[in-house]
């Protein structure tokens, strides 16, 4: 029996990051395998990094590395902004940056608009940690479109955390310029926006573009790195766009961090402020 990724037999899966690289799990079990009606979604148990989920053959989390992308992803923008109220989620049915999201004090209510319900759905079952905020009663799911929901709104959120999958399938536009104009106004004048980008060896073409869209539509955008041991490369591209000059390089508030920062794994202050120092190449692209 073949897998997503053409490989034989059940015990391994690959992803392949290049015609001549990739990523490599010995697999214990298939535990999901649906094809949903915008992609295939599977989860598998690993011997090394525990619970896996892909989407059409990608990682998008295990349970041993998923910390490091959902706390880069959520507490950067969320401390970098004077009083996140507001926040909306594209994407990131997994739950993991709302189960981070719902630690900062100053939350009042947190939106996540995620286009395929089977991902909420299995990911309840298999990831209860990384979803367990879904009980939360500040958080709403809208199961839907994020390019038609966002143009509904103006100036209404404090902070957007755009956690879509590789731009392929059903997150294609979540990489144009037309939806960073949408997100830039559907956030308030002080708003600032996070998003993974990719990977700064293999995809420095679309690092590029995606921050020249960037700057095209906000005042600032900045890349930042996160170790990422499951992604392409080992090493993960994310981004900060800010609407008001020099949101995005605000220094992250210490207090408000001080709250949950015992629950934390990865962020630290230090690494929040490190995280956008980037290897001289990538810079040359991204700044
Ligand atoms: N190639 C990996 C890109 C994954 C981005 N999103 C992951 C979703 C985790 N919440």
């Amino acid at each position: 029996m073949s897998d997503s990724t053409g490989n034989i037999g059940q015990s391994w899966f690959t992803e392949f990051h290049t015609p001549h690289a990739g990523l490599t799990l010995r697999i214990t079990e298939h535990l999901a395998r649906k094809q949903s009606p915008y992609q295939l979604v599977e989860v598998m148990e690993t011997v090394e990094y525990g619970t896996l989920l892909t989407l059409d053959g990608m990682v998008m989390l295990t349970d041993r590395d998923e910390h490091v992308y959902h706390e880069m992803m959520t507490h950067v923008p969320m401390l970098a902004h004077p009083n996140p109220k507001r926040v909306l989620v594209v994407g990131g049915g997994d739950g993991g940056c709302l189960r981070e999201i719902v630690k900062h004090p100053s939350l009042e209510k947190v939106t996540q608009v995620e286009i395929d319900g089977d991902v909420v759905d299995l990911c309840k079952k298999h990831f209860p940690d990384v979803a367990q905020a879904y009980s939360n009663k500040k958080v709403e799911l809208v199961i839907g479109d994020a390019i038609d929901y966002l143009r509904r709104y103006k100036g209404e959120f404090d902070v957007a955390i755009i956690d879509g999958s590789d731009p392929v399938g059903p997150a294609v536009g979540l990489f144009e310029r037309s939806f960073f104009t949408d997100v830039h106004d559907a956030l308030k004048p002080d708003g600032l926006m996070s998003c993974q980008i990719g990977s700064p060896l293999y995809s420095h073409e679309r690092i590029a573009s995606t921050l020249k869209h960037w700057r095209e539509v906000f005042t600032e955008a900045k890349a930042y790195l996160a170790h990422i041991p499951t992604y392409p490369s080992g090493v993960w591209c994310l981004g900060l766009a800010s609407r008001e000059p020099g949101g995005s390089s605000a220094q992250p508030n210490q207090v408000r961090f001080r709250t949950f920062s015992e629950s934390l794994r990865y962020y630290t202050l230090d690494i929040h402020k490190g995280a956008f120092a980037l290897p001289a190449d990538l810079a040359r692209v991204a700044t």
